[in-house]
């Protein structure tokens, strides 16, 4: 940023207003949010945030898959533009931050510009992905995914939810199928502001974090059939408990993402069984299966592992287990420019900062494909996210929010890298 602008600053109640206005959309007990993707709340949500593009006389483009793109035009429209932008939808028990402070920074600072009356060489453009979080239709960062190229339109127009929809006719029906084609326009840069989600940055005491890589994400439907039977007659000898084999193989992935060490993770974040009755001995359980790795050949390795474990246990309790990838990214490498322009404008800001990964799914990691791409962290009290007490210190989201207006307004300058 040339000098003349370089002590320009986001007006931070005009950010924390948005925040919290936006939060009440969805708002649930304990101050979190519900908005999953394509829902009425999602909905009222999308519709809040483009009233608020509109109202900055941003050129609002709505693709095929309901991305949401506003753009603020620079001297030159022929150039790419540089992106910054995040989600809007939450998980069943979301937070006020996650996705929606990235979204509504990036509409910070084009008003900030816009209010000094700056005009950048390259337009800026802030966008919302449908279907970040992936909570109701698999796979996670869906919109931006599309966006990439990564997957087409029709196959996810046709992505069942966990509910029993379809993603495109709940994209019809909350009526967000937008003319804008997908794949969408390439940006020159692309650039995230997120918070955390993590214990990293509090536990010791920085305020930003440049992030460098995403670790790698597998997901899995698991569905195991066994024999409903009379929960009191049946002898112990004669079951094939669905119930029993779902709690087994939950026990045995946390059993192998422990023995593995290092950065692996694993989650199983739902249980269904059928008939879900106390005195039937279950005939079905579905479950999913969340399980991350920075190092690729070693989620491969505890994917393997696991799968050994659904065969031993379906063979023991006599029933059958068969799974479905739902989501499988690889580990992604930022772009080294972008993280040291990241970097250069947090140290000139003053902020405390360091270098680190980021354990949860981006939609930057998925427009990285296409463009130079990084993210900005700032601190999440307590590591909590995806969870309804969620909170960022006022200070912090201001201080991510200035180094996001910075490093954009460098890469909106920039004719050529
Ligand atoms: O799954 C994730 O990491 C993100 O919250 N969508
Ligand atoms: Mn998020
Ligand atoms: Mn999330």
């Amino acid at each position: 940023m040339t000098n003349e602008h370089a002590s320009l600053r986001v007006d931070r109640a005009r950010l924390l207003d948005r925040i919290f206005s936006l939060a009440e959309v969805g708002a649930i007990e304990g101050g979190g949010v519900c908005r999953l993707a394509l829902t009425d709340e999602d909905k009222a949500g999308r519709d809040l945030v483009v009233a608020w593009m509109r109202d900055l006389s941003l050129d609002v483009q709505i693709d095929a898959i309901g991305n949401v793109i506003a753009v603020r035009e620079g001297r030159d429209p022929a150039l790419a533009p540089v992106m910054t932008g995040s989600h809007i939808d939450t998980v069943r028990t979301g937070g006020k931050y996650d996705g929606n402070y990235g979204v509504l920074a990036g509409l910070e600072v084009l008003e900030t510009l816009a209010a000094a009356n700056i005009t950048t060489e390259r337009s800026i453009a802030v966008a919302f992905f449908t279907d970040e979080e992936g909570a109701r239709f698999h796979p996670d960062m869906m919109g931006s995914l599309v966006y990439a190229g990564g997957m087409s339109v029709e196959e996810a127009l046709d992505l069942p939810g966990i509910d029993g929809t379809r993603l495109g006719d709940e994209l019809n029906r909350i009526g967000y199928a937008g003319p804008s084609p997908c794949p969408g326009i390439v940006p020159h840069a692309f650039v995230e502001l997120h918070v955390e989600q993590g214990p990293v940055l509090e536990a010791e005491g920085i305020t930003i974090g440049v992030v460098e890589r995403v670790q790698g994400i597998s997901w899995q439907e698991v569905i195991v059939t066994g024999q409903s039977n009379h929960a009191g007659t049946t002898p112990m000898r004669l079951r094939h408990d669905a119930g029993y084999a779902a709690a087994l193989l939950a026990v045995r992935v946390r059993e192998i993402v422990g023995s593995a060490g290092g950065d692996q993770v694993g989650t199983v974040g739902s249980i269904q069984l059928h008939p879900d009755l106390v005195n039937v001995v279950a005939a079905r359980a579905v479950l999913t299966m969340d399980l991350r790795n920075t190092d690729n050949d070693a989620l491969s390795r505890v994917e393997r592992d696991v799968a050994t474990a659904m065969q031993e246990i379906a063979e023991a309790e006599g029933v059958t287990i068969t799974s479905r990838s739902t989501a499988r990214f690889e580990p992604v490498e930022f772009d080294p420019r972008i993280i040291n322009l990241v970097e250069v404008v947090a140290h000139d800001q003053g902020n405390t900062l360091r270098r680190m990964p980021s354990g949860a799914g981006h939609d930057a990691q998925m427009i990285a494909r296409t463009c130079p791409a990084a993210m900005i962290f700032v601190p999440s009290v307590k590591g909590l996210s995806h969870n309804v007490a969620e909170f960022t210190e006022a200070a912090d989201l201001e201080a991510g929010a200035n180094v996001l207006l910075h490093v954009l307004f460098t890469l909106a300058n920039e004719s050529s890298p």
